[in-house]
């Protein structure tokens, strides 16, 4: 173990580990959270499913609260991350949207210039408002200054709250193509067809992202993660312009106003060009797909970025012996670098809750 990896208790230590590894210093074992951690695994979510639709629970505080700390009062995560999604921001500049049973997320498309200029950015922060207040109840819970608030298992104090925004590319991904897919033909055809199109719409979702994470932040978020799902479906050209172009932007943007808050860039199926993305965008963090080979991105992605990730969600859906030793192999390969534990993707529905808390185990006696 090397010197820089000693640390006293957390206990003894003003800033929250989770934080201390975003902005450089390597800890063991490493600090964890899990994407998609507050969803349908946990049977307190689905009880909580039937009494509204999706964009009603996003925007209702009380709900939003709940449902981001249950995964921490069972778990006691480094991280809370705010339970709302990446197309928050398309439905609050006017995009119709919906939220289907078994199909996702349906959107009305916007497929050229003129459907793109009947959006109305003015409207995002007043349409946004339960977000921010969401995000002002929380930090007040998480840090234990509120009486009411019951962290059950949770460590006051000791877990960082996170914003999120989608990248303009898979936000856009969804609005042109007006639903999830595999492949996203219409958006990439589009972006061919009509490149002043899809360029002014990238343009207007950097602008509203930078916007979106900086509200957050202001609302009490202590990190920001930008998810760009669907970056690994475009060629090199593309990604540098429809992905690491934006994510530079949104950085600067963020740095500009609230400097020192740490931003982790999620280029998912990136290949060999997450070093290239982590060099370029001036990410703090990198997240890593399931795919993602440890010691290439060691190699890749420079010292100073720290790594995320990148347990395949299907070994923690499968359990048992191998879960263990894989979620304790990815800790080893990122020893001494900083690294946040994290999956590839997404904990998926059909997770046992208990596997969870067997890959909680298995981290923390890394
Ligand atoms: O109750 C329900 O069934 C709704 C399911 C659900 C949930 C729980 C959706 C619909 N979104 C969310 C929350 C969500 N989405 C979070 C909350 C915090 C957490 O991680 O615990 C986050 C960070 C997201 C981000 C998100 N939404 C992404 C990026 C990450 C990823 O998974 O790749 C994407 C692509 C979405 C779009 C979306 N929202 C919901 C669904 C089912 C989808 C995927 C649609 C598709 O392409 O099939």
């Amino acid at each position: 173990m090397s010197s820089t990896e000693v640390f006293a208790p957390d206990d003894d230590k003003p800033a929250k580990k989770l934080l201390r590894v975003l902005r450089g210093e390597p800890s063991w074992p490493p600090p964890m959270w899990l994407m998609r951690q507050a969803g349908r695994y946990l049977p307190e979510f689905r009880a909580m499913r039937a009494q509204a639709d999706f964009i009603t629970r996003c925007m209702t505080p009380e709900t939003a609260v709940e449902l981001t700390l249950q995964p921490i009062r069972r778990y006691a995560m480094d991280g809370a991350i705010l339970f709302s999604d990446i197309l928050i921001l398309p439905w609050a500049m006017g995009q119709p949207l919906e939220f289907r049973e078994s199909v996702g997320p349906v959107l009305e498309p916007i497929r050229d210039r003129d459907a793109l200029r009947r959006l109305d950015p003015s409207r995002v922060a007043e349409a946004t408002a339960p977000v921010a207040e969401a995000l002002r109840r929380l930090r007040a819970a998480l840090d234990g200054h509120d009486p009411a608030a019951d962290l059950g298992a949770g460590r006051p104090g000791a877990t960082a709250l996170l914003g999120f925004a989608g990248a303009p590319f898979t936000v856009a991904c969804y609005m042109v193509e007006g639903r999830g897919s595999r492949e996203f033909a219409e958006t990439r055809t589009a972006a061919y067809r009509d490149p002043a199109f899809f360029e002014a719409l990238i343009e207007l979702l950097a602008e509203q992202t930078a916007l979106t994470l900086c509200r957050q932040i202001e609302a009490g978020a202590e990190a920001v993660m930008l998810f760009d799902s669907w970056a690994g479906l475009l060629p090199p050209g593309e990604f540098r312009r429809h992905v690491i172009g934006p994510a530079a932007a949104i950085v600067r943007a963020v740095r500009a106003r609230h400097p020192g808050v740490p931003v982790i860039g999620f280029p998912r199926l990136g290949g060999l060009l997450v070093g290239e993305y982590a060099a370029e965008t001036g990410v703090d963090a990198l997240a890593l797909d399931t795919g993602a080979d440890l010691e290439q991105a060691r190699r890749l992605v420079p010292d100073r970025v720290a790594l995320q990730g990148n347990l395949d969600p299907l070994r923690l859906l499968a359990g048992g012996d191998g879960l263990v030793a894989e979620a304790q192999a990815v800790c080893r390969a990122l020893r001494g670098r900083p690294h946040v534990f994290n999956l590839g993707h997404g904990v998926l529905p059909q997770t046992p809750p208990e596997h969870v808390g067997m890959l909680v185990d298995a981290v923390r006696s890394a």
